[in-house]
């Protein structure tokens, strides 16, 4: 049977392609991305190991939120890192949900004693939890500038007091299942982002990928030691071994090709992320 798809789109890391049928093709890539470059070295298997960690997930958060996915009987091109979605309007906002302090939260708290205008405890450290989970929306940049932090109200009034409250809610509702589920794992999931659409009915769905390391800071557990930067679950060797080549991520180069011991190792972090969070063998 002839299968025809359209290119779309494509993202550093993921491509989207469109069925005859107006159905989406959402596809994870084997490419892997560093200090805001995509690497020239491909870690394989990555494409087919967060799919699947994706569609876990979404069967343990179906409950609260129903999900895009329609199928995972794809082109034979794609088998294995793609899902079928259905077309949802989507919402112009990244929903980021923190637990932990890092990043751009960590950012804005130290100019601002804020994180997108909510409030925190006076003292905490890069890494440090959070009292509680804070939902904190970004503006989806376009590609090659950074989203930007914005606060509720400003949520509000693009999409109405009612969906921005839902959002935050839904948002918050899913880190918690998730962070639970990956502490008994060993993983802390210091944030994570989850997008949003919705169908022709109004009805919110989850969208996109959700709770992969590609849509999340993972930091095991067992290492984490608040006050400094923590180590990335999944990117740690690929960071260090860039910066001990010399290369430097402020040059304007395009950083070198990895050796094979370390597109090994960072592959045996992703099984390692998968094996562990869903308590089942990768193949
Ligand atoms: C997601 C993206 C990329 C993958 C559009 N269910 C949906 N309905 C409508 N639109 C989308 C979805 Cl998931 C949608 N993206 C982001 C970019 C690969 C996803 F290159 N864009």
């Amino acid at each position: 049977m002839e299968t025809t798809y359209r290119h779309v789109y494509s993202g550093k890391v993921r491509d989207l392609y469109e069925l005859p049928d107006g159905r989406l093709l959402f596809v994870a890539t084997d490419r892997i991305s560093a200090f805001d470059y995509v690497l020239a070295s491909e870690i394989p298997d990555k494409g087919r190991i967060l799919t699947a960690l994706s569609l876990w997930w979404f069967e343990q958060l179906r409950d609260i939120v129903p999900h895009h996915v329609i199928s995972t009987d794809v082109p034979a091109p794609f088998a294995g890192r793609a899902m079928i979605c259905e077309r949802l309007e989507m919402i112009p906002f990244e929903c980021v949900v923190r637990g932990y302090l890092t990043g751009s939260g960590l950012a804005d708290y130290r100019a601002t004693g804020s994180v997108c205008g909510i409030a925190l405890p006076a003292g905490l450290r890069d890494g440090d939890r959070l009292p509680q989970p804070i939902f904190t929306p970004a503006t989806k940049a376009p590609r090659g500038s950074h989203d930007e932090n914005v606060n509720l109200s400003a949520l509000a009034e693009t999409l109405g007091a009612d969906t921005a409250s839902r959002l935050a809610e839904v948002s918050i509702t899913l880190y918690e299942r998730a962070r639970g589920i990956a502490e008994r794992a060993g993983i802390i999931v210091a944030d994570t982002k989850f997008e949003f659409g919705r169908r022709a009915n109004g009805e919110l769905v989850l969208a996109d990928e959700v709770l992969t390391p590609d849509s999340s800071r993972f930091w095991p557990a067992a290492e984490w030691a608040p006050g400094a930067p923590q180590p990335s679950f999944d990117k740690q060797f690929v960071r260090d071994w860039l910066l001990a080549s010399g290369w430097n991520p402020k040059s304007g180069q395009a950083p070198p090709p990895l050796p094979p011991d370390v597109i090994a190792r960072t592959r045996e972090k992703y099984v390692e992320a998968y094996e562990r969070l869903t308590g089942q063998r990768w193949q």
